[in-house]
């Protein structure tokens, strides 16, 4: 059980923010990771839709005989994590809870943001899970949908990323929140001019670095855990289009120069 690998999943590239965590915190631990680029962006589309995309991929791990599923995509876990976790026998993780404790715990007088895609901001996946926890919270939940694509056109470190994060975060100086989730697997990359602009006396919160400190936990929970084998761990990637694209990005973003992924074709049968 321990040495089979752990199974993650997104929309695209972004979740390859979550295995830059993985590989850092759980280094023992083998993974195999798809991204569904051929339909990407998962932001815009409806639930039902991720829905069934996230079950297809759901399907093409567990032939791979994983012992825990992680759904590192915001939005995959708002649409479909409470549909997949009863289907499954494996303990199965998003990003979305590891995200709201983390703010609880941060959090110093209960204002507590979160930005995210359409989607997940649609769902109030993460306003539902705060407040259930805490009532007295003040929840300010919003959608960035220009995030994505500028992080995904390489402007992310550009005046024009500047402008847009200025421009979409205004509406939390007129709060007093504490603390800021970036509910997106791609937000991360704008932590800087995230930074720059709201200052540091607003707490962020990576959902996915969150997510893998709380798989650490679960897998000594179930007695999963790789404990220090002699033989290096195995990190696999396939995606739903082309490799080129995700071998670019992948092997500069985790620094693994021989990063191969593989080509899947998702079976629409499988859905059910
Ligand atoms: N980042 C992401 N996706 C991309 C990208 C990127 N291209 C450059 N960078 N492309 O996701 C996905 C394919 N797109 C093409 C245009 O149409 C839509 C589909 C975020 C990855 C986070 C790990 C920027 C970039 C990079 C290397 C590393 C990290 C990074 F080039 F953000
Ligand atoms: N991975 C998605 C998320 O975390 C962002 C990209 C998309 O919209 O597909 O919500």
């Amino acid at each position: 059980m321990a040495n089979q690998p752990i199974g993650f999943l997104d929309s695209g590239v972004g979740g390859l923010t979550v295995v830059k965590e993985a590989l850092r915190q759980l280094p023992h631990e083998d993974i195999v990771f798809i991204g569904d680029q051929a339909r990407l962006p998962y932001g815009p589309r409806p639930a039902s839709q991720v829905q069934e995309f996230t079950w297809q991929m759901v399907q093409f791990l567990l032939q791979k005989d994983i012992k825990m599923l992680v759904i590192a995509c915001n939005t995959a876990t708002a649409a479909a994590l409470e549909v997949i976790k009863p289907r499954l026998t494996i303990p199965v993780v998003g990003v979305i809870l590891p995200g709201t404790r983390a703010a609880i715990k941060a959090t110093r007088n209960n204002q507590i943001g979160i930005i995210s895609t359409e989607g997940t901001d649609k769902s109030q996946a993460y306003v539902k899970a705060l407040k259930a926890r805490n009532a007295r919270l003040n929840v300010i939940s919003m959608a960035a949908p220009k995030f994505v694509p500028l992080v995904e056109s390489n402007e992310f470190n550009t005046p024009l990323a500047k402008k847009v994060v200025a421009e979409t975060l205004a509406p939390f100086k007129q709060t007093e929140i504490d603390t800021l989730i970036l509910g997106c697997t791609h937000y991360p990359l704008l932590r800087p001019l995230i930074r720059a602009y709201l200052g540091d006396k607003v707490q962020l919160i990576d959902s996915g670095a969150e997510t893998v400190s709380e798989v650490s936990v679960l897998l000594d929970y179930f007695n999963l855990a790789n404990l220090n084998t002699e033989r290096p761990a195995t990190a696999e990637f396939y995606t739903t289009a082309a490799p080129e694209m995700f071998d670019l990005i992948g092997s500069q973003w985790l620094g693994m120069d021989d990063l191969h992924a593989q080509q899947v074709h998702l079976n629409k049968e499988s859905h059910e």
